[in-house]
């Protein structure tokens, strides 16, 4: 096998899915649920603010019930102990890839943990609800204005990080897509980035995505499967960081 010097790894809300985390658009999914439009927009959030609110309190809470599963703590083994450098990419806003023991992780979507106020722009760590039980919000930590919002990128919105996303897909010499369905861009677009960039591209997902004849390999299975077994390969087959954590 040729030594690998750079991987990118994104991840989507199927890696999360064995933690007991709803998928968006799997059978049962949150878009099943509630309207794109009313949730997940800038201008959902300006006609009914306490409805959005409501609805990522809710699943903040529920993210306090989960846990991370084989596939989060495999990656984490693998930021550890591979020589290489690692990106870690992920559209979800659930904080399980940092409880699994990654200790760099891109959040391109945002995070369910996290606030930003619309009136100073700050985004500060926020563990509690968003809207008080009479209908009131909190002051932001940093101007006191009442304006917190989920910090969430939206529809129509920018994701975060995207020079620095760009940047590495660039330079990197595998790809690994984990437990996205491929229907949101730019995320869905950066197989073909890498691709172009003279990058190996390798999907694990549940089943076929919707870009799945983007990849060189596809791999179908559970995440919690796939993923420890891809990592394995991965440390046997290259340098390892530190010798202590050889067999
Ligand atoms: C398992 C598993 C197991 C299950 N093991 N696997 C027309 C054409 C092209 C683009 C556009 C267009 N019109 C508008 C756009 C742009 C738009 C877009 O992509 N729309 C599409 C719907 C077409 N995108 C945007 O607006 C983005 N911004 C943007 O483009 O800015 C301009 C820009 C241009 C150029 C460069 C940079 C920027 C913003 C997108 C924001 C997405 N936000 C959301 C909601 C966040 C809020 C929240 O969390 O509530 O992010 S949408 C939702 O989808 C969430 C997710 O991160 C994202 C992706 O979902 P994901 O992770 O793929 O989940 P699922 O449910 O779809 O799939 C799960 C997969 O897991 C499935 O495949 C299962 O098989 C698998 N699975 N169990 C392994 N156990």
């Amino acid at each position: 096998m040729t030594q690998l010097a750079t991987i990118v790894i994104l991840t989507g809300a199927g890696i999360s899915a064995e933690s007991g985390i709803d998928t968006f658009r799997s059978a049962g999914g949150l878009w099943e649920r509630h309207r794109i439009e009313d949730v997940a927009t800038p201008e959902g959030f300006a006609r009914n603010p306490g409805l959005v609110l409501g609805f990522y309190d809710a699943r903040r809470a529920a993210l306090a019930q989960a846990a991370p599963n084989p596939a989060h703590l495999a990656l984490a083994r693998l930021e550890r102990e591979f020589a290489g450098k690692v990106l870690l990419v992920t559209q979800n806003v659930d904080d399980l890839h940092e409880r699994g023991g990654s200790r760099e992780v891109v959040h391109m979507h945002g995070e369910l943990k996290s606030a930003l106020c619309l009136a100073c722009e700050t985004r500060s760590p926020w563990g509690a609800p968003l809207l008080g039980e009479a209908g009131e919000r909190p002051p932001c930590p940093v101007c006191a204005a009442p304006m917190l919002r989920p910090d969430i990128v939206w529809f129509g919105e920018m994701p975060y990080q995207m020079g620095r996303i760009y940047e590495a897909l660039g330079q990197c010499d595998l790809f690994v897509s984990i437990g996205t369905s491929g229907a949101v861009y730019p995320a869905a677009g950066f197989v073909q980035e890498a691709r172009a960039a003279g990058a190996r591209t390798l999907e694990l997902n549940l089943e076929p995505s919707e870009g799945s004849h983007f990849f060189h390999e596809s791999r179908n299975g559970p995440a919690g499967l796939l993923v420890p077994r891809w990592v394995d390969e991965v440390l046997e087959g290259s340098t390892r960081k530190r010798a202590s954590h050889e067999g």
